[in-house]
C-alpha cells in the first residue's frame, strides 16, 4: 500500500492471530452495510482458503439488498448458530462491541476477540486491536491484510471487497478516498470484478415505491443558517403512502447533502420505541461524529449517526440546534 498504515503493529498482530488459530467466528455490526458484510465475507473466504474453519454471523443475517454478494447465504443471523470452541472471534467495522448488538451472545465466555475497525472512536475492546481511522473502509484493511499475509484473493472475495470499498467511500467520492483506494480498485478489477453490474445492484435497484419515498423526502427538505444546514425527516405517514420501510438511509442524507452550499446535512426517521434515528453528513466545517456524540452516537468526522430518545419533532428541533452550535 503506498499510503502508510497508522497501526502496522495491529496489522501484524492480526495476521499472527489468524495464522495461529484454526477455528474462527467472524462477526460484523448489526444491520450490516456494504463495508461490514463485504469485509466479513472476504475475510471468511480468505480464511477458508487457508484451510481454516470459519463461521460468519451478523445480527439478523444478511440484509436483502446485499444478498447479491457471493457467499452471503452462508451468513447466519442467530447467536445459536455459533459452533464453539473458537480460537478467536473477529469483530469487524464495529466502533464498539455493542454495535454487534444481539450477536454478543454468540461470543463464548473468555474468547479472544480480534477487533478490526476504522472508526477513530473505537475503544480497543479486543485482546488484539487493529484500528485505522484514516482508512476509508474496513474493506481496504482486509485487502492490506491479504497482501501482507501473502493470501491470494479469488474473484468472490475481490467482489466483496469492491462492494465494501465502493459503498464506504461513497463511490470513491468521500475525502477518505486515497491513491491506494484507486490502486486497490484497479487490482480488484484485474481479479475479475465487474463494476457495472455491482453498481446497478447497489444504486440502480430501487422499487417504484422507494423512489416515491425519495420524492416525499425531497419535498420535506428544510434549511437554516442561510442554507448551510439542510435536513429532512421521514414520517410514518410517508412510509404508509409509499408502502415500504427502508433499511438504509445513506441515500436520503446524501440527497440532502447534494444541495450546493450545504455544510451539515441531516436525516431524521422513526426508530423503535418512539425514538428517532439521526444520520449526519458534513463538510470540513463541522465534525459529524462530535455532533452525534452530543446525543450518545458516533461515527466518522464527515458521516455519523445517533438514536435520540425523543419524538421525531423533538429530535428535529434538538438536531438543528446542535448543528447550529457545531458549525465553526
Ligand atoms: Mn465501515
Amino acid at each position: 500500500m503506498p499510503d502508510a498504515l497508522s497501526d502496522p503493529n495491529g496489522l501484524r498482530a492480526s495476521i499472527d492471530e489468524l495464522r495461529r488459530g484454526r477455528r474462527f467466528l467472524v462477526i460484523s455490526h448489526a444491520r450490516p452495510d456494504g463495508d461490514a458484510l463485504g469485509s466479513q465475507l472476504a475475510l471468511g473466504g480468505l480464511l477458508a482458503m487457508q484451510g481454516k474453519e470459519v463461521d460468519l454471523l451478523v445480527d439478523g443475517g444478511s440484509p436483502p439488498d446485499l444478498r447479491f454478494l457471493p457467499g452471503s447465504a452462508r451468513v447466519g443471523g442467530k447467536p445459536a448458530e455459533a459452533r464453539p470452541p473458537y480460537d478467536a472471534v473477529v469483530v469487524l467495522d464495529s466502533a464498539g462491541l455493542d454495535r454487534i448488538e444481539g450477536m454478543r451472545a454468540a461470543i463464548p465466555a473468555g474468547a479472544r476477540v480480534l477487533n478490526i475497525d476504522h472508526h477513530a472512536s473505537n475503544p480497543r475492546f479486543g485482546a488484539v486491536n487493529w484500528v485505522e481511522p484514516e482508512s476509508g473502509s474496513v474493506g481496504e484493511m482486509i485487502y492490506a491484510l491479504a497482501k501482507e499475509a501473502g493470501w491470494a484473493l479469488d474473484r468472490d472475495a475481490a467482489t466483496c471487497l469492491y462492494v465494501a470499498v465502493v459503498t464506504d467511500t461513497g463511490r470513491f467520492m468521500f475525502p477518505s478516498t486515497r491513491p491506494s483506494t484507486h490502486l486497490l480498485a484497479a487490482d480488484l478489477l484485474r481479479l475479475g470484478v465487474e463494476p457495472g453490474p455491482i453498481n446497478r445492484e447497489i444504486w440502480g435497484s430501487k422499487s417504484f415505491a422507494e423512489l416515491k419515498l425519495h420524492g416525499e423526502a425531497i419535498r420535506a427538505v428544510k434549511t437554516a443558517e442561510g442554507g448551510k444546514i439542510a435536513w429532512t425527516k421521514l414520517t410514518p405517514e410517508m412510509f404508509e403512502l409509499a408502502g415500504i420501510v427502508p433499511t438504509e438511509s445513506q441515500e436520503f442524507v446524501s440527497m440532502v447533502k447534494s444541495i450546493k452550499g450545504v455544510e451539515v446535512a441531516m436525516l431524521l426517521r422513526p426508530s423503535e420505541n418512539g425514538h428517532t434515528k439521526l444520520s449526519v453528513r458534513t463538510e470540513s466545517t463541522c465534525d459529524a461524529a462530535a455532533l452525534c456524540a452530543h446525543f450518545g452516537g458516533g461515527g466518522h468526522k464527515r458521516a455519523a449517526g445517533a438514536t435520540l430518545k425523543m419524538s421525531l419533532d423533538e429530535a428535529e428541533k434538538a438536531a438543528v440546534e446542535a448543528a447550529r452550535a457545531s458549525l465553526k
